[in-house]
């Protein structure tokens, strides 16, 4: 079973899209094992978005990460990575495909509203950055066997 880490970035809380983006990865199947509503500080910023260092973009992404709180959260499933991928969307929100979170509420990469961590690496690095072990639940879900083989 894999584990995720997912971030409503904060344009996703100031434009009230947090229950629907949670609806869209529960709904899907995938279990949620913990949630925080948090302050990105610059210095967890910038060790989030370490792999950006020096790129164009960096700065404004660390303004963008750190403007407003965010909904921090770790989900869990088979393929849970890539199914979280998908169903958050390409991440130029411009070329998203509809049905998925970035393709049906946003319009550009710059505000294209979640994070989704990217590979088995960067899951237990980035999730290791947000959440303290003790603030993970392990708990039995009941529709799991009709949700997997
Ligand atoms: P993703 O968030 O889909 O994993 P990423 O890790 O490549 O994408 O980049 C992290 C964030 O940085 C992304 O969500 C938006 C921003 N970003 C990436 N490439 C960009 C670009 N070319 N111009 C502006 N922002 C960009
Ligand atoms: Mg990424």
């Amino acid at each position: 079973m894999e584990q995720t880490l997912v971030l409503v970035k904060p344009d996703g809380v100031q434009r009230g899209l947090v229950g629907q983006i949670i609806t869209r990865l529960e709904r899907r199947g995938l279990k949620l094992i913990g949630m925080k509503f948090m302050q990105v500080t610059r210095e967890l910023a910038a060790s989030h978005y370490e792999a950006h260092v020096g790129k164009p973009f960096y700065e404004g992404l660390v303004d963008y990460i750190t403007s407003s709180p965010v909904v921090a959260m770790v989900w869990e499933g088979k393929d849970g990575i890539q199914v979280v991928r998908t169903t958050m969307g390409a991440t130029n929100a411009a070329v998203a495909a509809p049905g998925t979170i970035r393709g049906d509420f946003a319009v550009e990469i710059g505000r294209n509203l979640v994070h989704g961590s990217d590979g088995p690496e960067s899951a237990a690095r980035e999730i290791g950055l947000f959440f303290a072990s003790d603030e993970l639940v392990n708990w039995p879900r009941e529709a799991d066997r009709w949700i997997r083989e």
